[in-house]
């Protein structure tokens, strides 16, 4: 343990997540699928949705609203859609229990959809895009959140931080995988700042006069930014229309009601995609690939970088020396235990 931070295993950080869901009334599956992803995150140093989604999953829990317990169910909407119903859980577990049918759906028809719907959602999408790239499927998924975004041009929350993810799967290579917020950054980080007295950069966020501010704080009162204006803007809509409005599920500013001032974990529906390239492409399949291996190559050629390429040094990393937790934050998570 050094004066700020203390060291843990990945072995460590799973098992303390699932101690701290576990005390806190969260059924075994549950606590493990989510501590599988907490643990992802934090061994891929995204702070913002690694062990510190521990204070918030238990805050949403002693709020009432989540079912720590409540199994997944299917429903087979078509050949090409697969619905699983949350019942008001987390949504990691759904995930799992839907991912082998969205997969084989995909393998037959080429193209498959999976809503989750009725879920408390709190999680970094690259975990769930990479299961797919795995599968050898090139993948999609994107969820609302509670509205704090202000549309471009607009000073009032509309949006959620809507994030959106893709994976194109690599032959001996780790997959391609881009995972952001639609917002200018994820409010997860905007609190990381507020709890550690930091500024934040003035394009973030909007204080409650809607003039740019550089105060965490001030920053959660306001309203947040999208990221690339009205580019961004345009995106966050689409996410709210595909994984809410097409799947029957809330928007952001629906889940922001649904929370009622408890500032739990939002709550409404995610839309996953999946395509199989060996359907689409048949013969052309391996040509295609090497086509998108040039691609990368002429991108990581002239020294630009591939998105996901800092998660997976930080992966290497946290296999080897284990992560680094700010001590604050370690004992508050302890916290959750007593
Ligand atoms: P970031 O801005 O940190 O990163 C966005 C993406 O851009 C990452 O794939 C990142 O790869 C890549 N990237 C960053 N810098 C470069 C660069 N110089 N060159 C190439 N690629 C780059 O993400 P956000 O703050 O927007 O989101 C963080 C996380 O929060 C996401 O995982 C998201 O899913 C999650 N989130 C979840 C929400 C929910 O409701 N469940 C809501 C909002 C966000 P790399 O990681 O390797 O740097
Ligand atoms: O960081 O914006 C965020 C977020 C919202 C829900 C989960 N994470």
């Amino acid at each position: 343990m050094s004066d700020s931070h203390v060291t843990l295993t990945l072995d460590e950080v799973y098992d303390l997540s699932c101690r701290v869901l576990e005390h806190n009334g969260m059924s075994n599956a549950h606590a493990r699928a989510i501590a599988n992803v907490i643990t992802q995150g934090q061994r891929d140093e995204c702070q913002s949705h690694g062990v510190y989604r521990l204070l918030i999953c238990v805050h949403t829990l002693r709020n009432g609203k989540l079912d720590p317990k409540a199994e997944p169910t299917i429903k087979h909407v078509s050949s090409g859609i697969v619905a699983v119903d949350a019942h008001y859980a987390n949504s990691l577990l759904s995930f799992e229990t839907g991912l082998p049918l969205l997969v084989a759906k995909a393998r037959e028809n080429g193209i498959a959809a999976m809503a989750i719907n009725n879920c408390f959602h709190f999680s970094a999408l690259w975990p769930e895009v990479e299961a797919i790239a795995s599968e050898g499927l090139v993948g999609i998924a994107m969820t609302p959140s509670h509205s704090w975004v202000a549309p471009a041009g607009g000073k009032k929350p509309v949006f959620g931080t809507n994030p959106i993810a893709f994976s194109w799967p690599r032959p001996n290579a780790n997959p391609f995988v881009f995972d952001f917020a639609t917002s200018a950054i994820a409010r997860g980080d905007i609190e990381l700042h507020a709890r550690q007295n930091k500024p934040i950069p003035a394009d973030w966020a909007l204080n409650q006069s809607g003039n740019p501010t550089t105060d965490a704080q001030a920053a959660l009162k306001g309203a947040m930014q999208t990221f690339g204006g009205h580019k961004g803007s345009a995106l966050a809509a689409m996410i709210e229309l595909l994984s809410g409005a097409l799947i029957g599920d809330l928007t952001s500013a629906q889940s922001l009601a649904f929370d009622a001032g408890a500032g739990a974990t939002p709550c409404h529906g995610e839309l996953i995609l999946a395509f199989d390239p060996k359907v689409f492409l048949g013969d052309a399949y391996a040509t295609s690939l090497q086509q998108a291996e040039a691609l990368f190559e002429s991108i990581t050629e002239q020294g630009a970088r591939l998105p996901s390429q800092r998660r997976y040094d930080a992966r290497e990393r946290s296999v080897l020396h284990g992560v680094k937790v700010p001590k604050a934050l370690f004992q508050d998570i302890l916290q959750l235990l007593e």
